[in-house]
This record gives C-alpha cells, sequence and structure tokens, in this order.
C-alpha cells in the first residue's frame, strides 16, 4: 500500500511552516513559546492536507495538549486515512538558546502502520545500513555491540563512533565505551538526529546507544525504515503508573523489543525541516516576505531521499 507522492509536498510544507514558527523565538528563553508556534503552524497546514488524518504521535494526551494531541483528527477529510507522528520542534532548548540541530519532524503511513508510542523513556540501539541482520540487540552487552559491529566493519573497536545522549542515566554505558577507547560524540539534546546520525555519512557515527523520548524513538524508526539501517527499541519504565498507562494502551509485553518493521509497516514519508543550523539541515533563513526552508525528506516506495531547500511566502 503505497503513500501517493502528491503528499510529499503538503507534508514537507507542514514541517516548513512548524520550523518557521520556531524560529520566531530563537535565543528568545521561552521553549514553551517556541514549541507552541511551531505546533499551531503544523496544525493548520495539517489541516489544509487532503486526508484523513489521525495523530498517533503527538504533543501528549487529550488532557496535556489541546492541539496535535494523540488521537487529535486533522486534514480535510477527505482523501487517505493516514497516521502521522509529529514533533513539532525537536529540540525547543535548542530553539531557545539558539543553538544548533532544533528540527521540526513529522512521519506518516497508512492507517494503523505506525507503533503508537506512549510518551515515556525508550532504549534504544541503531546501526547504518549493509550489515547482516540482528548485528546488535539491546540484550546484548556494550562490549558485544561494539565488538560485533567493530568485525562486521573489519575494524577495531577503538576505531568505532558512537553517538549518545549526555545522561547521568548513560554513565555505565559510557564507561563501557570508554574502556574499549571507543570516540564517543555526546549530544546534550535531540536524539532523532543523533540516531539519523548513523546513517548520514557526514557525521562518522556508527552506533547510537541510550534511553531518550518514545515518540522520538518512532519518529527515528520511521527514517531508518527508508534507509535500510538496523534499530531496536524496549519502553523503560520509571513507575508503576507508566506500566499501567501502557498496559491500557493495549501494550501487553511490556518487555517488548521492537525492531523497525515492528514500529512502521509498509510505505513511510519522512520530513525534518532544521529550525537553527543542525548537522542534517540549516535552519530557517528570514528573506523579509518570505524565508528560506532546508528539509530532509524521505518516502520509502518512491526511493525519496533528498535535501530540499525552498522559499515559502509568509
Ligand atoms: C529526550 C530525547 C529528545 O529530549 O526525549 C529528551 O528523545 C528528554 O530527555 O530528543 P530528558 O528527560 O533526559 O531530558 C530530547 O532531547 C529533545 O526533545
Amino acid at each position: 500500500m503505497v503513500i501517493d507522492k502528491k503528499y510529499l509536498d503538503p507534508f514537507i510544507l507542514a514541517t516548513e511552516r512548524a520550523a518557521y514558527g520556531a524560529s520566531l523565538f530563537k535565543g528568545k528563553g521561552d521553549k514553551i513559546a517556541a514549541d507552541q508556534s511551531a505546533v499551531d503552524e503544523m496544525r493548520n497546514q495539517l489541516n489544509k492536507i487532503n486526508m484523513k488524518g489521525s495523530i498517533v504521535i503527538g504533543e501528549g494526551e487529550l488532557d496535556q495538549a489541546p492541539m496535535l494531541y494523540i488521537g487529535e483528527k486533522v486534514g480535510n477529510k477527505s482523501g487517505e486515512e493516514l497516521d502521522i507522528a509529529v514533533d513539532p520542534l525537536e529540540g525547543t532548548n535548542f530553539t531557545a538558546k539558539n543553538l544548533p540541530n532544533a528540527l521540526s519532524v513529522l512521519a506518516v503511513t497508512k492507517k494503523g502502520n505506525l507503533l503508537h508510542a506512549p510518551d515515556i523513556y525508550m532504549e534504544k540501539i541503531a546501526i547504518g545500513a549493509g550489515f547482516p541482520d540482528n548485528l546488535v540487540d539491546l540484550d546484548f552487552d556494550v562490549e558485544k555491540n561494539i565488538g560485533r559491529l567493530a568485525e562486521a566493519k573489519k575494524i577495531s573497536p577503538n576505531k568505532v563512533t558512537a553517538c549518545v545522549l549526555k545522561r547521568p542515566r548513560h554513565d555505565q554505558i559510557v564507561n563501557s565505551l570508554n574502556s574499549l577507547g571507543v570516540k564517543i560524540n555526546f549530544i546534550t539534546d535531540g536524539d532523532v538526529s543523533g540516531v539519523i546520525s548513523v546513517v548520514d555519512p557526514k557525521s562518522n557515527i556508527d552506533i547510537y546507544l541510550g534511553i531518550g523520548g518514545g515518540p522520538e524513538g518512532v519518529l527515528a524508526a520511521a527514517a531508518l525504515s527508508c534507509l535500510d539501517c538496523q534499530m531496536q527499541v524496549r519502553l523503560s519504565f520509571q513507575n508503576d503508573d507508566e506500566k499501567n498507562r501502557c498496559r491500557d494502551m493495549g501494550i501487553k509485553d511490556l518487555n517488548q523489543k521492537y525492531n523497525i518493521n515492528d514500529m512502521v509497516k509498509g510505505d513511510v514519508i519522512f520530513c525534518a525541516t532544521g529550525v537553527t543550523d543542525g548537522d542534517l539541515v540549516k535552519g530557517i533563513k528570514d528573506r523579509g516576505d518570505s524565508f528560506e526552508a532546508e528539509t530532509y525528506v524521505l518516502h520509502k516506495t518512491s526511493n525519496t531521499n533528498k535535501i530540499i531547500k525552498n522559499n515559502i511566502k509568509k
């Protein structure tokens, strides 16, 4: 089941507009206002699209988020039934402090084809394309994963580069990587682009490891599913309330490991527009009556994999 290519432009415009909305708050120290502006712009554009769309990953559940909440219907109620995962502003801190790598991100599948990930933490491991299946696994220790990856790449473990979100919860992973001599590229936020960096030839990153947001995990999986990469995740619970919420959502096995095909089925569109300049794409440039936006676009069935630069009327 293919998503018609005609959907590419209107979805690209949704992340372009959201990135523009967020960019108005660059460096202003107000991450909530930046996020709200991105949400408003994205929602406005999504509602113009000829589709029966459903937000499956969004700003939160209805009681926490009045807009782009999980379950919200978007689109003009004609056309294809689509499921949409959105992160209108991935990197609210980056935007508020005018730091690199803030993005506006979305992914689209046919109805029923995207994992409804709860907004809790998720363990993640990801590697690039062209490796034997199941080379790395969340149940292997760091030594084993790095050893198997190094062997497949025909390099020694101390030539491997890993990307890790800088958080105390990753101390043990970091100690293991240090003792193997692995080079670590720390990020302070933004693990959607962190995970995608395993496939970016400019980044030299071989593996992504660590715990980050669940919704961000599914968005990254949508991108990697277009690129033949490997990723495995598992929900990571902080308390019983989170476990109960997941049971209520219909998740039976709380310890399940999900591979890309368990998270994203069939055709998928992925768009990420830069808010601030970043590793993946450049940020929004204000040109007076218009703005310039750079977007990383993937569409599995049309083999679209490109960076698009557009000039858009404000
Ligand atoms: C994670 C990560 C995101 O925020 O959700 C992180 O996936 C929050 O983690 O990419 P902490 O609770 O440890 O701060 C991001 O970095 C940005 O939204």
